[in-house]
């Protein structure tokens, strides 16, 4: 079994699992160690994920989904198409929930919409499907299925663009990385097209901690997901016994930051991978980050990456911005 240090994938890895793979081999042998969260979102971890937006503590989902009704029709005059039919973009749709309101909304404003929600998951679009039909079935659904920027659909001379980024997902991404999604999405849309974006901002640091620290649990379980699916697609061998799931806000940054910390001394290995890795007691992965944000680093990021923030909606009491940005 090759040490850490030796980062060169094995050849035993299926080519749809190199990436993955490759990622994982670099983060674990970095010092601190880390992995993407990207990768939580298997199935499991996918369900995990829909429980933290019920729980109580977690409010970034409820506050959310309730601007998005409150705003709805100011949102659609923000966007100032000039009565041109709307070809609504949502990235990352998931299960489509938040988003049937503002659709409602939307076509009872006498809007011309197509809503096509864009996920990685066909098992997601595909709930969301029947969940459109069923529930407003006015609606035209054209769901796309894969990496966004490969299936950005070319738009029609007629129509406005909307892309819709929500969720405070871009939260996940590091600054840099977040500038580059955002002129990646500016790339595909004209002028004159629009990004709604749906983002965390800073507040009480006793709120922010409980959304990432669960009484119940359930943020602990997705977090140590991570290790069973790498146990499981990578043939590790992580005791999820061991670790612990520890999650931190610094109020300077604005940063939730979530970590599994391993209990004891202990080597994790991968026949996969052909690997070993050693974790110290009280060593840590560094697994998550969730950006809460300031009005003016949105505006930044935002005219930094080719948009202009036309209106921004803020739910006061636990704060939260819903900001239109045309291209
Ligand atoms: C998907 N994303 C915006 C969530 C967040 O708040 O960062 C993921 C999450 N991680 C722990 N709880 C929720």
């Amino acid at each position: 079994m090759r040490p850490a240090r030796d980062t060169t994938p094995s050849p035993a890895i299926a080519p749809e699992l190199r990436g993955f793979a490759d990622d994982v081999l670099a983060g674990l042998s970095g010092n601190p160690k880390r992995l993407s969260s990207k990768y939580f979102y298997d199935d499991r971890g996918s369900r995990l994920f829909e429980r933290i937006m019920r729980l109580p503590s977690y409010y970034p989902t409820r506050v959310e989904a309730a601007m998005l009704r409150r705003h709805a029709k100011d949102l659609l005059d923000a966007l100032d198409t000039g009565g041109s039919p709307i070809e609504m973009l949502e990235l990352g749709s998931g299960d489509g929930r938040k988003t049937l309101a503002l659709c409602r909304a939307w076509l009872k404003a006498g809007a011309e919409l197509v809503y096509r929600p864009m996920d990685i998951s066909a098992q997601a679009l595909e709930h969301l499907g029947a969940r459109m039909a069923r529930q407003l079935p006015a609606l035209t659904v054209h769901p796309l299925c894969g990496d966004y920027f490969q299936t950005w659909p070319i738009p029609s001379a007629r129509r406005r663009q909307v892309a819709l980024f929500l969720g405070s997902n871009i939260g996940n991404f590091t600054d840099t990385e977040a500038a580059r999604f955002l002129r990646r999405v500016r790339v595909h849309l004209r002028v004159g097209d629009s990004l709604l974006l749906g983002l965390d901002l800073r507040k009480d640091p006793h709120t922010v901690l409980a959304a990432y620290d669960d009484p119940e649990g359930v943020t602990a379980a997705f977090n140590l997901n991570l290790l069973r699916r790498l146990n499981r697609e990578l043939g590790m061998d992580f005791d999820l016994k061991r670790f612990r799931h520890y999650a931190s806000y610094c109020p300077l940054q604005g940063v939730a930051r979530s970590f599994l910390v391993s209990q004891v001394r202990q080597t994790v290995r991968s026949h996969l991978l052909d690997h070993a890795f050693e974790f110290g007691a009280g060593e840590f992965i560094y697994t998550e980050q969730s950006q809460k944000y300031e009005r003016t680093g949105v505006e930044a990021l935002a005219q930094g990456s080719g948009f202009e923030v036309k209106a921004w909606f803020e739910d006061p009491a636990l704060p939260y911005a819903l900001v239109v940005c045309r291209a």
